[in-house]
């Protein structure tokens, strides 16, 4: 049995499918887990997300921002942003079906020797925290869709420390686990807006840097970071290789860390 992790997929079916050629994938023996994103940009997104409902005994994903974003258009209606991509997805007949999925989708996955996530472990919890977060948000997002996509999006407060109430929290937790790049060096705050390689922003620290995470039980999977692109460092390894922008869709079998890519 082997078991691969997939980056960034957003909507980029074509690429998928060659990707599971090339990585010779059986849904009888295998294991599939993506990074998150799924959807969004790449044009496929209904085939995408049908396909992994459809596989769904043997493969799973964490939330990612464009996830999010999708189910927030879903159960929020009113706050509809023009999204053709989404609208083909709202249209098709087994659209319940497939978002009812999406919603009970975990924030963070934890194997024996890796866990798993869209953008990042904030620094400043341990994994007991992480675990504890991820359930808050997953918790309050199935009970009350409607009103939980009201209030998650925004870039504050930017450090847990300036976390004034309930809807603070959760849209924090939201932030670093699936937007997060860079924090500030002194203060640890978030950086949501750089987004570019870590040349370019030699003046930030990737939440990955931080001295709370140059040590970490297991390796940190993640993807979101597509500047940042196929990245290994002793605890970490970024999967995100910007197939959506032209570039490369990766897989890692975790059984040997062999890297495939299309
Ligand atoms: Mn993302």
């Amino acid at each position: 049995m082997a078991h691969f992790v997939i980056g960034d997929v957003q909507g980029c079916f074509d690429a998928f499918n060659e990707l599971l050629v090339a990585i010779e994938f059986d849904p009888q023996s295998d294991q599939l887990t993506f990074c998150g994103d799924l959807v969004n940009r790449g044009g496929q997104s209904l085939e995408m997300l049908r396909w992994a409902y459809q596989h769904r005994s043997c493969c799973d994903t964490v939330l990612g921002n464009h996830d999010l974003s999708l189910l927030s258009k879903y159960y929020c209606p009113k706050q509809r942003v023009k999204n053709a991509e989404f609208d083909v997805i709202f249209q098709a007949g087994d659209s319940d079906e497939l978002l009812a999925w999406l919603l009970q989708r975990p924030m963070i996955l934890e194997f024996p020797h890796c866990w798993i996530v869209h953008a990042g472990f904030y620094p400043l919890w341990n994994p007991r925290k992480w675990h504890k977060h991820a359930n808050r948000v997953t918790e309050f997002m199935r009970a009350d869709p409607a009103s939980f996509f009201k209030f998650m999006f925004g870039n504050r407060p930017l450090h847990w420390d300036k976390v004034k109430n309930k809807k603070d929290k959760l849209r924090f937790i939201v932030n670093a686990m699936t937007r997060m790049r860079y924090l500030d060096p002194k203060t640890s705050n978030l950086n949501l807006k750089e987004k570019g390689t870590l040349r370019d922003n030699v003046n930030l620290m990737p939440w990955f840097r931080h001295p709370r995470l140059t040590q970490t039980e297991k390796t940190i999977i993640f993807g979101h970071w597509s500047a940042l692109g196929l990245y290994q460092d002793n605890n970490v390894i970024c999967l995100d290789t910007g197939k959506v922008w032209g570039g490369m869709l990766t897989a890692l079998r975790l059984n040997d860390g062999i890297l495939f890519q299309v």
